[in-house]
């Protein structure tokens, strides 16, 4: 198989852009089914260790069912398979540019949740408009190590949990704490019956020069993402115009741990919210990958 690495806001994402399994064609939630179901092992071997890490989403590009989509992608991580990637999808763009594939300009993707738009502006800088979001539940409490922490459930693509007032400082050097605590708010939710959330988004206030808010988010797989999520921050914009606090052409600026930026705002529809995120992806790697008989890791280090 040819991948090619890029990361967006320093989170990276592996394209697989050729000599994947044949998925069968359909619609591209049914083609994620048939690679999860028989070719599980392309996920595993590009995702585990020795080649991948726990940090590392990958993206199969397939054929897509609408004809009006440059192509269709699948996403996956270390524990399986996700509905929509933000920093994914500008990967993804960006990476079908590199290769000359799309230009300068509009172009949808078809994703196993539904078309995303993106918006090429040059190598590095892409936009997407993402598929509805919206927020499910404001202000779910769960008890988490004595104490309650109270949140939003919100839709950007994946199921997140939001937490404003959580004590914790969001700052590289925390990361171990905001794991651990994150991983305990995910472990309460899923107690309590909410185990379809599997994103927990925690936010503190950014130097107000630079973004609007910083953000720690516990991605499925147990790694932190080092982008501002894009997923992420639509499901922040949707709970934020559920409470009227952000509007169509305001500009919302959200900030990762590790300093990137994504730039959102929303498009709203018959109340319906379309989220947009602005950011930058870079291509650093092109490979192939082998799969000798001979190595008992060829798949990857199952956990
Ligand atoms: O950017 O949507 C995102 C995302 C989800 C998990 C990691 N990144």
């Amino acid at each position: 198989m040819r991948v090619i690495d890029s990361h967006t806001g320093g989170e990276p994402t592996r394209v697989v852009v050729g000599g994947g399994p044949d998925l069968g064609g359909g619609s591209v939630k049914r083609q994620l089914e048939v690679l999860r179901e028989k070719h599980d092992w392309v996920r595993s071997a590009i995702i585990h260790e020795p080649r991948g890490s726990e940090v590392m989403v990958g993206a199969m590009l397939v054929p897509p069912e609408d004809q009006s989509c440059a192509a269709g992608v699948i996403f996956f991580n270390n524990v399986g398979y996700l509905g929509m990637c933000g920093h994914g999808t500008i990967g993804v763009a960006v990476t079908l540019f590199h290769l000359g594939q799309i230009g300068v300009g509009e172009h949808r993707l078809q994703t196993p949740v539904g078309i995303v738009k993106v918006w090429v502006e040059d190598r590095n800088t892409v936009s997407i408009e993402n598929v509805e979001s919206y927020r499910k539940t404001k202000d779910l409490a769960v008890e988490v190590e004595g104490k309650v922490v109270r949140g939003d459930v919100a839709w950007g693509g994946n199921w997140f949990f939001l937490v404003r007032d959580h004590g914790e400082k969001i700052e590289p050097g925390n990361v171990q704490r905001l794991t651990a605590f994150t991983k305990e708010i995910r472990a309460a939710l899923g107690a309590a019956g909410h185990d379809e959330i599997d994103h927990i988004e925690l936010f503190a206030p950014a130097d107000p020069t630079q973004a609007d808010s910083k953000n720690f988010v516990l991605c499925p797989g147990g790694a932190y993402d080092r982008s501002p999520c894009g997923t992420g921050t639509s499901a922040k914009m949707a709970c934020l115009v559920a409470d009227g606090k952000l509007k169509p052409g305001e500009t919302w600026r959200q900030e990762s741990i590790i300093g990137s930026i994504f730039e959102g705002s929303v498009r709203v529809e018959n109340g319906r919210v379309f989220p947009r995120i602005r950011g930058q992806a870079y291509v650093n790697a092109e490979s192939t990958i082998l799969i000798d008989p001979a190595d008992p890791y060829r798949f990857g280090i199952r956990p």
